[in-house]
């Protein structure tokens, strides 16, 4: 009889347990947004969340919160010297994820632009930093001239987009071709990635939720063959922009980098001058890795833009300034979401205020 109730006693602590973990495991999974299904994004309004620059301060509320700026709360104490805090802010920067050169730069702006005795002053940094960071984004964004959409240029806009593998380029084409066809574009997606089948199925999905055109090719067929047919194509049927999808690579394989050129080189043949744009995706998670990838993506394509993904679930955020720095390219659109909605355009003023405002201590779930 002792023994048959402390099995039971058992069997209910372990039912427990389970139905516990269970529930654990159904929230993370939710935080992590696994669980979200497609109906539950697309019934979000596009106009929740507020206006542009509250959208995109909330986006890059981790990096405000947790990156680099952040550490600067609160690190001057009355007693602290102009030496000292210098040595601290160096500290801060070498160690976020904006690059060695960046960081430089930044520093000497600090110990240039203020006296010694302003080293120690927090807000003075701070604005100094604001500053500093204003100059690096503006001067990247100087030649602004990207029109996707109509506007006089030859007709189709092609616009090519590359990146490492995952890093958000299939997606970032829907959003774009999204926002393209609200304002009234004829687009034409092109799957260039042929090197994986569920990679044409999911830009199908894409052109069939925009309402799109897609060209596709035989699986494992030639990606410039592909994307050559596709522009032909959009010449005839009188598509404004061809979006031209390809299929992720690593900026260290020299194979796959020629196989990118070569598509450059015969979307050239297509339509004299294409490719217009060379979007390069790069995910804000990754941190200086991303500096590295624009770097050799630059080498092997002429890359006009940049376009920064998932700065939402990071506090790496300020690669942006290291990116920009190092490459002198424009951001063009950041991805704050994995919405339509979620992909912003760039502006400078709207991303330094979102970057410099002040952190949330109290900000939560
Ligand atoms: N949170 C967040 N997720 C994003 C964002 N952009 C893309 N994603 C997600 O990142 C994942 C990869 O996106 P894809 O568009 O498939 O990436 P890709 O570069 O085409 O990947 P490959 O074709 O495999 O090289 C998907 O789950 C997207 O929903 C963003 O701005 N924020
Ligand atoms: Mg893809």
């Amino acid at each position: 009889m002792i023994e048959f109730d402390a099995v039971w006693q058992w069997g209910v602590l372990a039912l427990v347990g389970v139905a516990g973990l269970v529930f654990a495991i159904r929230s993370v999974l939710r935080r992590l947004g696994a669980e979200e299904r497609p109906e539950s994004r697309k019934s979000k309004p596009a106009e929740m969340g507020g206006t542009d620059a509250e959208r995109l301060r909330e986006g890059l509320s981790r990096t405000r919160n947790e990156g680099f700026l952040s550490k600067l709360a609160g690190l001057f104490g009355d007693q602290t010297s102009g030496e000292e805090a210098i040595e601290e802010i160096e500290a801060i920067l070498y160690t976020a994820d904006i690059g060695v050169k960046t960081s430089k730069r930044l520093l000497s702006s600090i110990r240039e632009g203020l006296s010694p005795e302003e080293w120690a002053d927090e807000a003075k940094v701070r604005q100094q930093l604001r500053e500093e960071s204003q100059r690096i984004l503006a001067a990247a964004h100087a030649p602004r001239e990207s029109e996707a959409t109509s506007g006089g240029g030859v007709r189709p806009h092609v616009l090519m987009v590359v990146g490492v593998n995952g890093a958000g380029k299939t997606t970032t084409i829907g959003k774009i071709a999204s926002q393209l066809k609200a304002e009234g574009s004829k687009v034409l997606l092109a799957a260039g990635d042929t090197f994986r089948a569920a990679a044409v199925e999911q830009l199908q999905v894409w052109a069939d939720r925009v309402e799109v055109d897609l060209w596709k090719g035989e699986e494992g067929a030639d990606p410039a063959s592909v994307l050559f047919e596709a522009v032909r194509h959009a010449i005839e049927e009188g598509h404004d922009v061809v979006l031209a999808d390809t299929s992720g690579r690593l900026h260290t394989d020299a194979n796959l980098m020629r196989e990118l050129e070569k598509v450059h080189r015969v979307l050239g043949k297509a339509r004299v001058g294409a490719p217009d744009e060379v979007l390069l995706v790069l995910d804000a998670t990754m941190g200086q890795n991303a500096i590295q990838q624009a770097r050799q993506f630059g080498d092997a394509v002429a890359v006009t833009g940049l376009v920064l993904t998932k700065l939402d679930g990071t506090a790496r955020g300020g690669v942006v300034l290291g990116i920009c720095d190092e490459m002198g390219l424009p951001i063009r659109h950041v991805g704050i979401g994995e919405r339509v909605e979620d992909l912003r355009p760039f502006s400078v003023e709207g991303f330094v205020d979102a970057l410099f405002a002040p952190p949330e201590p109290s900000s939560g779930p």
